[in-house]
């Protein structure tokens, strides 16, 4: 049985009014601002999830069937290095998807879509928070801003060339440019240039979606092309400010999948240069390290349990997911380094204190950490304290989440300990 992460002490700080999702992210986002330091280039992740929860939640509006739910928007920093390696949440903005929108029809949507400012739509997140995250991005230290196809938006792309922000966004492939030429067929008139092997993940019945069917793992052929292309300003669009707009085109496509699969397809929209194979090749490894954030949500919802806890009100939610903020980073943080084929020192994750401490509760239950540990060893450490079994693979989220939260109320303890010294 998963024992709930946070005691009831912690249950009465959750219900502190007094205690606000900035307040609570201050330390975690300056701490971020500071693992960006010294990188010339960064990452800047940005996503939105859904959290649904069981049971009466009093200010939670009804998402699926009998569950209640919100959704919050995601800003993730990622070294620009095949680590990948999250440095840390930037942004969260959590909020009810289309609530405005209940009980109208169809025509009396249009309209109010038409009617509503882009600052007042929530698909304007997406440009919010990236300006708004870039404030804490190091002088010397350049953001590359990455978002999948729900940002695939004239709007979007205008407001952050004007704020001379760099991105990577994964478009609709047969958007139309300023020819009036949709943007897959003009590249198709372009010979490949880049040609890469990738594994394709699984995805079960269970994982499907209607744009994303079930499929079998495999390797995946891809071709890349690229051309600059110019956008023109939709009439949906006229808050926009720039007229056209010219950015460069980056086509991964898949030329023969497999029989009765679907081909793997992104085109991606950027600022970043296309003049030679390893700056598109750069385009692409960007866009790859978006994945870095779904890996983050499973650490939210399976490593913290989020959506299984019992808090039973909105607010009191927002706080207990302002704390997993950080908890869920450093155990994404743990998990990442801890599979890479790299080893790393442990104090990558762990102060000498914490590794001090995990080394003489694991001596307790039989089991020696090494004198340099590396992050694979204390990754492991801490899934035994979860209840991992040693020859069971690599720990999942579940366990790893259990055993570093079980760790934290050793470290909880341990300090304590050292107060009681004092007095
Ligand atoms: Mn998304």
């Amino acid at each position: 049985m998963v024992r709930s992460f946070w005691t009831s002490i912690s249950y009465r700080f959750f219900q502190n009014p007094k205690v606000t999702i900035h307040a609570l992210l201050e330390g975690h986002h300056e701490q971020t601002q500071r693992r960006m330091m010294g990188s010339p280039v960064v990452r800047i992740v940005h996503d939105t999830s859904d959290f649904m929860f069981k049971g009466e939640r009093e200010g939670l509006p009804t998402v699926h069937k009998e569950a209640k739910g919100f959704s919050a928007h995601f800003t993730l920093a990622v070294a620009a290095d095949e680590s990948r390696e999250p440095l840390g949440v930037l942004g969260l903005f959590p909020f009810f998807q289309k609530q405005e929108l209940l009980g109208l029809t169809e025509s009396q949507k249009t309209i109010r879509h038409q009617e509503t400012p882009r600052k007042s739509k929530k698909s304007s997140r997406w440009e919010a928070q990236a300006l708004e995250t870039n404030g804490y991005v190091p002088s010397n230290t350049r953001a590359i801003h990455l978002m999948d196809q729900e940002a695939d938006d004239y709007s979007v792309f205008s407001a952050l060339c004007v704020a001379s922000l760099s991105f990577v966004i994964r478009v609709e492939p047969r958007r139309l440019t300023v020819e009036r030429v949709r943007a897959d067929e003009l590249l198709s008139a372009l010979p490949a240039t880049l040609f890469r092997e990738v594994p394709v993940a699984p995805r079960s019945k269970a994982q499907a979606s209607k744009p994303h069917p079930q499929r079998k793992a495999r390797t995946a052929a891809l071709s890349v092309r690229a051309s600059a292309v110019t956008l023109p300003r939709p009439r949906t669009s006229p808050e926009a400010v720039c007229d056209s707009l010219s950015l460069n085109a980056v086509h991964v496509f898949e030329a023969s999948p497999p029989g009765g699969e679907q081909p793997i397809e992104w085109m991606l929209f950027t600022t970043e240069p296309i003049g030679s194979i390893e700056e598109i090749a750069a385009v692409v490894d960007h866009y790859r390290a978006r994945w870095v954030i779904e890996e983050y949500f499973k650490a939210l919802k399976t490593g913290c349990s989020f959506e299984k806890r019992q808090l039973c009100s909105y607010e009191v939610l927002l706080r207990a997911l302002a704390l997993f903020v950080p908890l869920a980073w450093k155990l994404l943080l743990l998990r990442n380094l801890g599979r890479d084929n790299t080893p790393r020192l442990a104090t990558k994750v762990f102060s000498d204190d914490q590794l001090r401490l995990l080394c003489a509760i694991l001596r307790e239950r039989r089991r020696e950490l090494p004198d340099k540990p590396t992050v694979r060893d204390a990754m492991l450490g801490i899934a035994a304290l979860g209840g991992h079994i040693k020859n069971n693979g690599d720990p999942g989220w579940q366990v790893l989440g259990r055993g570093l939260h079980r760790f934290s109320e050793f470290e909880e303890g341990w300090n304590l300990r050292g107060r009681c010294d004092q007095s």
